[in-house]
Order: C-alpha cells, then sequence, then structure tokens
C-alpha cells in the first residue's frame, strides 16, 4: 500500500487527536493574540484560550460563514503580512463581491501536500499522466489539482474547461490516465466521445477520474464507472478551505479527511450540537495550519456524515460521506456556484426588469442548464421583437459576467411569473442525479 505521509496517514488515532489538540491549542493562541476580528469574537463568546483544554473544547469557539469573508471583503481576515502572500483566489459570494481567499507559500505547499496524500491513495503517481480539466483561473480547481498532481511526480496536461473536442482528442493522443473535473462534465465528455467514435475503454488508456466540485450520488458513480470502464473517485473541497483538498482512497468508503490539517465536526444546523457518529449534519471545518486566512469552525454549509473508525486502507484519519445537500440554498451549476440572491442582485441592477423573476435549472444532456425567467416592467414591454432581443442579450449578459457561467434568459409578460404569499420559491431545480 502506498502512502504519500506514512507517518501521518497511519498514526494511532489517539496520537493523531493529541496532534490536533496541540495544533488547535497553538492556533487560538495566534489568533486571539493577533487577529483583531477572532479577538473580538472569542471575547464575544466569552472564550479564551486557556478555555480549550481537550479537542473537545472545540466546541466552545465560534463560527464562521461565508458571510464573514463577505463582510470583510476582500482581505481583512487575512493575519498574515500583505507581503506574505503570494496567491489569492475567489468565488461567488451572495451578491456581487466574490469571496477572496489568499494563500502563504506554506499554505499553498500544505494543500499540495493534502492533495499529493489524496491522489496517492487513489492509486496515481510517477508515470501517470492527469488531464485536468477544472477550471484554471480564480477558481481553486484547476490550478490546485494541477501542484498536487505535479507534487506526485504525475505529468499534468492542464486543459481546463471547453473545447471538449480538443480535449478528447488531447486524451488520446497524450495517452491520458487520469481525469479531473466535474461528475457532469466527465459525462457530457463521454457522450462527445461516442459521437466522434472515440470509445474510453478502447481508445484511450483513461483508468481513473478525480470527480466533485459539485453534488454526485453513487448511482452516477455507478453509470459513469461502466460507461467508460474506469474507477471513479469523489473529491471535496472549497476555497475557503483551501480548494480541492482531500478524495477518497481506493476502498472508496469515504473522503479521508487529514487530521494534521484539518479538525473535522458535523453538527445538526439548527441546534448547533454534534450529531451522533455516522448521522446527518452541517460540515464544520477547523482548518488547522491554514496561515493566510485561517479558519475555525468554518460551517461548509454542506451535509454529510462523520467516520471514525480506521479505514481498510490503514489511513486512521476521520472520513466524511457523500455530500447529501446544502443546509442555505447555495446551487452548484457546471461546479460553480450561485446564489438565487446573487441572480436577484444583478436583475435589480437592471433598468428594464421588474421585481419578479424565477430559476430553473435543469439538466440537458448531462450538462446543467441555467434558465432564467424575468418580467419586463410594463413600460419596457414592447411588441417590437428588436427591442425585446436587445433587452434580452443585455440581461444574459449581465448574468454571465455576474456569475461566470452561461444562463438562458426568457422575457415573460408583465404579470405572468408566480406571486408568492409566504416564502417566495423562486428556484426550481428538476435535476434528477
Ligand atoms: O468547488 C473546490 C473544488 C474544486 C472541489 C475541485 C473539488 C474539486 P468552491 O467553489 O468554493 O470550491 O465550492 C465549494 O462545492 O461547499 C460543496 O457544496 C460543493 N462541492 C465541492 N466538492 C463536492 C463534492 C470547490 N465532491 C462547494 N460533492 C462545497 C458535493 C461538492 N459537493
Amino acid at each position: 500500500m502506498d502512502y504519500w505521509s506514512p507517518r501521518i496517514e497511519t498514526m494511532p488515532v489517539q496520537d493523531l487527536k493529541d496532534l490536533q489538540y496541540k495544533l488547535l491549542k497553538t492556533l487560538t493562541y495566534k489568533l486571539y493574540s493577533f487577529s483583531d476580528f477572532y479577538h473580538a469574537r472569542m471575547k464575544e463568546a466569552k472564550v479564551h484560550p486557556d478555555d480549550i483544554r481537550s479537542l473537545d473544547d472545540v466546541v466552545k469557539l465560534p463560527f464562521m460563514k461565508k458571510s464573514d469573508l463577505r463582510d470583510n471583503y476582500p482581505d481583512k481576515l487575512f493575519v498574515t503580512a500583505r507581503e506574505d502572500v503570494v496567491r489569492f483566489h475567489a468565488s461567488s459570494g451572495t451578491t456581487g463581491k466574490p469571496t477572496v481567499v489568499g494563500y502563504t507559500q506554506h499554505d499553498l505547499d500544505a494543500w499540495s501536500t493534502s492533495l499529493a496524500r489524496a491522489l496517492t491513495s487513489c492509486g496515481l503517481g510517477r508515470g501517470d499522466t492527469i488531464q485536468v480539466s477544472y477550471g484554471y483561473g480564480l477558481f481553486t480547481g484547476g490550478l490546485g489539482l494541477h501542484y498536487g498532481a505535479e507534487r506526485i511526480g504525475a505529468a499534468v496536461l492542464p486543459a481546463s474547461v471547453g473545447n471538449t473536442e480538443r480535449q478528447i482528442d488531447l486524451m488520446v493522443d497524450m495517452n491520458v490516465t487520469a481525469i479531473a473535473c466535474t461528475p457532469s462534465y466527465l459525462l457530457h465528455m463521454g457522450e462527445v466521445a461516442e459521437k466522434m467514435g472515440i470509445n474510453f475503454g478502447k481508445d484511450t488508456k483513461l483508468r481513473r477520474a478525480i470527480l466533485g466540485a459539485e453534488p454526485w450520488t453513487e448511482r452516477m458513480r455507478t453509470r459513469i464507472e461502466e460507461n467508460l470502464g474506469i474507477k471513479a473517485y469523489d473529491i471535496f473541497g472549497t476555497s475557503e478551505l483551501s480548494g480541492p483538498l482531500f478524495t477518497e482512497c481506493a476502498e472508496q468508503k469515504g473522503i479521508h479527511v487529514w487530521g494534521d490539517l484539518a479538525l473535522t465536526e458535523i453538527l445538526d444546523p439548527d441546534t448547533h450540537e454534534t450529531v451522533a457518529p455516522g448521522e446527518k449534519g452541517e460540515l464544520v471545518v477547523t482548518m488547522l495550519q491554514k496561515e493566510a486566512l485561517p479558519m475555525i469552525r468554518y460551517r461548509v454549509g454542506d451535509v454529510t456524515t462523520l467516520h471514525e473508525d480506521v479505514c481498510s486502507c490503514g489511513r486512521t484519519s476521520p472520513r466524511i460521506g457523500r455530500i447529501q445537500g446544502r443546509v442555505d440554498d447555495m446551487l452548484i451549476i457546471r461546479g460553480i456556484n450561485v446564489f438565487p440572491s446573487q441572480i436577484e442582485h444583478t436583475l435589480m441592477s437592471i433598468p428594464e426588469v421588474g421585481q419578479h423573476f424565477m430559476i430553473e435549472v435543469d439538466r440537458k444532456g448531462e450538462l446543467d442548464d441555467l434558465l432564467v425567467r424575468v418580467e419586463l416592467k410594463r413600460e419596457y414591454f414592447s411588441d417590437k421583437i428588436d427591442d425585446l432581443m436587445k433587452i434580452k442579450r443585455k440581461v444574459a449578459h449581465a448574468l454571465r459576467s455576474s456569475l461566470n457561467v452561461a444562463v438562458e434568459v426568457e422575457l415573460a409578460n408583465p404579470d405572468s411569473l408566480p406571486r408568492f404569499e409566504g416564502k417566495a420559491k423562486r428556484v426550481i431545480d428538476r435535476r434528477q442525479m
């Protein structure tokens, strides 16, 4: 069995907990002393670092949420000197502003190490050619996987997203053995390949896929593995925690969350009590070693389960089960996070658009499709097709630039879209996985 960091990955459970406690203690002292934000938060929660006397005392510490990043845009929560930050990424927030994350060199090293362990646990290493078909740029997927794959000595094909036929040609010509992308993109690639007369099993060397950034199911895994003749592994992470960080191992029994890097809790989202082992709840993560943008008890917003038994692969870190949904209303469209409030924000800045809109999500073929239906203000409603097309293009363009994802727009007659008594239900998600 190959491990990337054998000592850490197979450390006896109690030793790992002792290490986590030490790291947590150091982190709380550091942030209490050097971060105005955390100092104030801890004071407000009436907790002092001296009160952290065991790992279980983590529950005394205050939570952190995505809105804290938004409220402190762009970098007010960074605790290192600006000169020590060597990389930024950003992801969509609930309004027009993204949330910005930053990394020191040590943060980037820890991120790559996490992925090096993860990719090794999926059976990848030197001699593999990994096509990275997550977006490169502000999104953490592309560059994250890129450096993780280089770290294990694999050859990287930085394909990014789009131009699917060329991606497939490259996969064949470059003898690609593994791909990292969203599960829906891989299924889409499979369809395009079929049209090109290429059979993944026979015509490519593809054997493994590292799939995540969006929810998917066991059923989808079976479909991918059977249709494409490969092994598919789940990969999880969020930009606030660094980016893609953790995967399943070859046993495919949950995602290993390395204990020296992260402390995982699963809580009841309403009572904030820890749920019983194996029970569903909200994922809350403390990053134990992050420097530029530390995270204590970050409420990730994903619903999952925690498994602390030692995996049959020999790794002792706890595992989380498949992500089963979100506690908030964030949608994931082709791997990109989209908040309905962000759509509303953009629409409401366009003078021609009225108050009412609907968001419809569907899956066309294997790809997510986002349709926004908007009601025009009466004074802009016209029987001239040209005028209407102009407004439609304007709305589509505005949404595309704020969400970073293609949107189909449909203009609706004044007074034609549903009105709501009580809570508006503007999102219809017809995707079945
Ligand atoms: O999606 C990081 C990433 C890149 C993960 C590449 C995996 C692969 P964000 O854009 O910040 O970061 O979005 C994070 O995506 O809170 C989940 O809701 C969702 N998500 C990520 N991975 C999975 C997964 C990246 N394996 C948000 N299953 C998270 C289900 C996932 N949902």
